[in-house]
């Protein structure tokens, strides 16, 4: 069966944009503190947020109350932001953190810190030799030729 060109190159270009494995990681992340409409929509975006080992997230309160981002075992507590404050937090070990809002305890969020995979060791840099100078030889003169006359 022939596959048409079209399909061929569709195929192709759906390839090249695939993700690419293991790209750059950002060590700040962004959680935004929203309070539109229904209180019961109030809430953590995103609410559950997966990041690597020395990531340090950042609440922002986009909403119009103070609100606040308390673990849900004591292990930090930003205290009540008001409207437009930010807190941020570097989470270090890896685990599940739930946290919660105080005065709002139906607004729940949750950091997931997955621990890092080992670097790869960066090849350590070859010494680099420094170049031998190379013997300025002498141009050695060649024989001067007396040029022979024709003797008369
Ligand atoms: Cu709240």
């Amino acid at each position: 069966m022939k596959i048409p060109l079209t399909i061929a190159a569709l195929l192709l270009v759906s390839l090249l944009l695939q993700p690419a494995a293991g790209g750059a990681r950002t060590l700040d992340e962004d959680v935004e503190i929203v309070d539109d409409g229904d209180m019961a929509s109030w809430g953590y975006g995103p609410t559950s947020l997966t990041v690597t080992v020395g990531t340090t997230v950042t609440w922002k309160n986009a909403g119009s109350q103070a609100h606040g981002v308390t673990s849900q075992d004591q292990l930090f507590d930003s205290r009540l932001l008001d409207a437009g404050k930010s807190w941020s937090y570097t989470f270090d070990t890896p685990g599940t953190y739930r946290y919660f809002c105080v005065p709002h305890p139906w607004m729940k969020g949750r950091i997931v810190v997955s621990a890092v995979e080992e670097p790869t060791p960066s090849p350590s840099p070859s010494p680099t030799a420094s170049p031998t100078p190379r013997p300025t030889s002498t141009p050695t003169p060649g024989p001067t030729s007396t040029p022979s006359l024709p003797i008369p």
